[in-house]
């Protein structure tokens, strides 16, 4: 099976720590560029999947998938040892509704960089509005994730580490790390939760081109939004 991923980024690293956690060694991870506002989509990578984004995955027999999610699913379904959804019907629906909550909240949190980081300028229209809604919905997510937490389980979801892990660390990391924009104060099962996250062996390197950091940090000051 083979991985075409990028370094850094909240969807390429859900499964850049899932590998890590799954302790999968029979995967080839070719990095590359990603399509950008600037650059546009890569005939290699548009040749690999319709949507031309990475991750995705092409397995020996051909099978191709993109979408990170997608990807996860494909993996676990191919390879299901050690499980990481959960052992239950309803620990793989815990999974899942805390999956959904931090691919809501990064879709709500796109929004809100897209059309106001400095990074974005001169490639997204600048929106305040956008700005304002879309952090509000943000923050609103991580209060429900807050909300759904059982602070006497180890993980996210239970008490082994599942794909919701995953996911919610490749969020919170490229939030907090890259665009400087913390957890809030109000959400202490979630902070605690992420500071014992990143000391795992899979938590992703900040590894960030130096550039787009600089420009990137302070989303909060940027767009002028306060938690
Ligand atoms: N929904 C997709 C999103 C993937 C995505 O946006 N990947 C970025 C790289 S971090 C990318 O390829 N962006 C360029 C594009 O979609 O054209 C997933 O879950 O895999």
């Amino acid at each position: 099976m083979k991985l075409y991923n990028f370094p850094f980024g909240p969807y390429p690293q859900r499964v850049a720590i899932y590998l890590s956690e799954k302790g999968l060694a029979n995967i080839e991870v070719i990095h590359l560029e990603p399509p950008n506002g600037k650059t546009g989509r890569s005939d290699f990578l548009k040749h690999i999947t319709p949507a031309g984004s990475l991750p995705a995955i092409v397995d020996d027999d051909g099978t191709v998938v993109g979408q990170s999610l997608a990807i996860l699913e494909y993996v676990e379904d191919t390879h299901p040892e050690p499980d990481m959804r959960g052992k239950t019907a309803a620990a793989r629906a815990r999974t899942r509704e805390f999956i959904n909550v931090f691919d809501e909240a990064l879709t709500f949190f796109g929004l809100w960089a897209r059309h106001g980081s400095h990074l974005s300028h001169g490639i997204n229209r600048v929106s305040r509005d956008m700005a304002e809604i879309c952090s509000a919905r943000y923050f609103q997510k991580l209060r429900l994730a807050e909300k759904m937490i059982d602070p006497a389980m180890g993980f996210i979801a239970g008490d082994t580490v599942t794909i919701a892990d995953c996911v919610a660390m490749a969020t919170l990391h490229y939030i907090i790390a890259f665009y400087d924009v913390p957890i809030p104060s109000d959400c202490p099962k979630l902070v605690d939760w992420y500071a014992r996250f990143s000391a795992r062996l899979s938590a992703p390197p900040n590894n960030f081109p130096q550039e787009q950091h600089r420009i990137a940090r302070n989303l909060m000051e940027q767009t002028g939004i306060t938690i």
